[in-house]
């Protein structure tokens, strides 16, 4: 169903471009962005889909020579200078500066919407083999993955190498100082809290790294008899509370620096620090990525002396909520268990085990960037709605 122009015609002296469509709606372009994304070849690189106009061409005051409607699918426009330009009604539509139009386009791009869960969740299940071999379980995952925030696949082979192919299924695994991937086991002279048998509070993965990674993958290939639970919270979920119950710890927390450190040898040598608000928020104040993990929270903390003390009652009371029973999700994996998740909104953490001689627990881990993830989401979509 393509969109078909009635009329068009300019407006303000020039500086814009109304288009009335079929159905009596109208929208308005300003001159100058119509200029700036001229699609013909000496403005715009079709084999790139970039523009090759460069800036300094470009006169921001520029104003319509001529705009006429050759057929009732586009608009074209003559420029001062007799260079000319043709817009597509289809392209145009989508382009709409309306406010609705603006939040249509948004939520296609970057699927915005959020579920928030608490202790009640089902884990969203799903097939680690159809995840891989099939498009439209893929896409489900993806599209799961991003509104949820977690996802459990099951079925993968209780041996190294799973998080490898879910790496390929996406595009391309995120390595970091701990290797491409890396196995969670009780290791002696552990270069990282994670590698020993003790349990891990609620916590984000890498927030020492100035990009944390935003996808994380866990594969269970050993589970110990007695402990090693595993715990998710949804932190925006929490965040959302924390506002409500105490304003100023929210503030608080996403305001204050906090340093982070990491340093020893991996998969090279690391000595690696950051700064970062345990609660990041948008323009808006709304949170967009958790950055927790207390212990690679650095002694060294770089914050006035009397900011100290209500800075820790703040944490307190956010960690307080995050183990809440109310918000906490509790289960066990199972070897050929991955469960996937959102690294910056999901805080995950585990239940200590016995510490036995010989190998009781081994989870593989990697990280994936949300960059990647969205990437492989729209390009499933396309292909299944053969759509762009
Ligand atoms: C980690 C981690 C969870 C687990 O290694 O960062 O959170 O269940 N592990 O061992
Ligand atoms: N591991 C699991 O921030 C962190 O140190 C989380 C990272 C060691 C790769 C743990
Ligand atoms: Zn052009
Ligand atoms: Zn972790």
């Amino acid at each position: 169903m393509k969109p078909l122009i009635q009329k068009v015609e300019a407006l303000d002296n020039g500086y814009f471009v109304r288009v009335e469509w079929e159905d009596g709606s109208e929208s308005c372009y300003p001159c100058v962005w119509l200029r700036d994304n001229c699609q013909c070849p000496n403005c715009f690189l079709r084999s790139a889909g970039a523009r090759k106009m460069i800036f300094e061409d470009l006169d921001v005051n520029i104003v319509v020579k001529e705009v006429t409607l050759p057929d009732r699918e586009k608009i074209s426009i003559t420029w001062p200078d007799k260079h000319s330009s043709e817009y597509e009604a289809e392209w145009l539509k989508k382009r709409c500066f309306s406010e609705k139009a603006r939040a249509e386009m948004r939520e296609d791009l970057f699927l915005p919407e959020q579920q928030y869960w608490g202790s009640e969740l089902e884990l969203p299940t799903m097939s680690f083999e159809e995840v891989i071999y099939n498009d439209e379980s893929a896409y489900k995952w993806l599209c799961t993955l991003k509104k949820v925030g977690i996802v459990l696949l099951t079925g993968a082979a209780a041996r190294q190498g799973e998080l490898v192919k879910l790496g390929h299924r996406v595009g391309f695994l995120r390595l970091t100082f701990y290797g491409p991937t890396w196995q969670v086991q009780d290791k002696a002279d552990a270069n990282n809290v994670a590698y020993t048998s003790g349990k891990l509070c609620f916590h984000t993965d890498y927030p020492v790294l100035q990009h944390p990674p935003g996808v994380q993958f866990l594969h269970c290939i050993k589970q110990t008899s007695a402990g090693g639970e595993s715990e998710v919270v949804d932190g925006f979920h929490v965040c959302n509370k924390l506002k409500k119950q105490n304003p100023q710890a929210y503030e608080i927390l996403s305001s204050t620096a906090v340093d982070y450190t990491d340093t020893g040898i991996d998969f090279c040598e690391f000595a690696v620090q950051c700064k970062q608000r345990i609660i990041d928020v948008d323009a808006r104040g709304k949170p967009v990525r958790i950055n927790y993990n207390n212990p690679t929270r650095d002694t060294v903390f770089d914050i006035p002396v009397e900011k100290v003390r209500p800075f820790y009652a703040a944490l307190k009371e956010f960690d307080d909520l995050l183990n809440s029973t109310e918000n906490k999700l509790t289960y066990k994996m199972k070897p050929g268990d991955v469960v996937t998740f959102d690294n910056w909104r999901v805080l995950h953490g585990r239940q200590s085990y016995p510490a036995g001689a010989g190998l009781t627990r081994h989870l593989e881990g990697a990280y994936a960037d949300w960059d990647v993830v969205m990437s492989r989401l729209r390009l499933l979509r396309k292909r299944l709605l053969k759509r762009d």
